[in-house]
């Protein structure tokens, strides 16, 4: 089987200091959170940014003092900024980490409830519009899978010419609105991509080590980080996000899969450095 790319959320948008005090939120934060996951085996960052006092912002100057922070330290790394930012951001305000050129960047494909009152909306025209910038900027999309029409939303505009070849997919599973963390979910995701594809996946809670144990076995890869899951295990809040992708290590061990570095990340995903 193909080594495994793991991939560290080390922040998001909706996590916080309350629900763990090693939430980052400050650009050291940030780069001291990166640096614990790649140091344990990460090779991708997907990266939310926050102003010093935790709001989420998609500020371009924030994340470019975090991207520099971050590859100052750890030089190879792949930082993949979201274009989905938090709950009712402006499609504007969104995309602003694109206009840096990183390798890649998140493209949620999609709209879904996100619990209580939050709908995280993303119309036919904005998941158009963001595929469209990532093409003329040279920035590889990782399609952001909350539902499983989100994937032949993906494929279609794939066919429009809107997405380019070889498709990578992060199938989230477990959000409050979208598709569950179970096996036949899962399953069923991994069956509805093209061939050639790549997949991670990011299960959500408690769900994040089975779900990731579902994907090594199963030739995918796997997300882990603060912004799925604070946990390391029942009861026990991780201390960083090193301590997860550890975790996340130690299952692909047991389990037969080596860990690719981030240029064997590249080579995977299509990414010329
Ligand atoms: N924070 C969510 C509203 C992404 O990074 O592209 C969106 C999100 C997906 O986290
Ligand atoms: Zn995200």
């Amino acid at each position: 089987m193909e080594k495994l790319i793991i991939t560290a959320a080390i922040c998001g948008a909706e996590v916080t200091k309350e629900h763990n005090p090693a939430v980052p939120y400050t650009v050291d934060e940030i780069v001291r959170e990166a640096e614990s996951a790649v140091n344990a085996g990460a090779s991708i960052i997907h990266l939310h940014v926050r102003e010093d006092d935790g709001t989420p912002t998609q500020s371009k100057e924030r994340f470019k003092a975090c991207i520099d922070a971050i590859k100052n330290r750890c030089p190879d790394a792949i930082i993949q900024p979201s274009t989905g930012g938090a709950v009712g951001m402006s499609n504007e305000e969104r995309l602003q980490p694109v206009e840096l050129k990183p390798e890649m960047a998140t493209l949620d494909c999609g709209t879904v409830n996100f619990g209580g009152d939050d709908i995280f909306v993303n119309s036919e025209n904005t998941i158009i519009a963001f595929a469209e910038r990532m093409l003329e900027l040279g920035v590889k999309p990782e399609i952001e899978v909350f539902d499983k029409g989100m994937i032949d939303t993906a494929i279609r505009l794939h066919k429009k010419g809107f997405i380019a070849s070889p498709l990578h997919f992060n199938f989230v599973l477990g959000v409050n609105g979208g598709i569950s963390a179970t096996l036949r979910d899962l399953t069923f995701l991994q069956g509805s991509i093209l061939q050639g594809s790549t997949f991670t996946v990011s299960g959500i809670g408690r769900a994040q080590f089975q779900m990731a144990a579902a994907s090594i076995i199963t030739g995918g890869h796997v997300r882990v980080g603060f912004e799925d899951n604070i946990y390391l295990e029942k009861g026990v809040l991780a201390s960083s996000n090193g301590e997860l992708v550890a975790k996340a290590v130690r299952l692909a061990r047991e389990l037969g899969r080596q860990i690719a570095s981030p240029d064997e990340a590249r080579v995977i995903l299509g990414l010329s450095k």
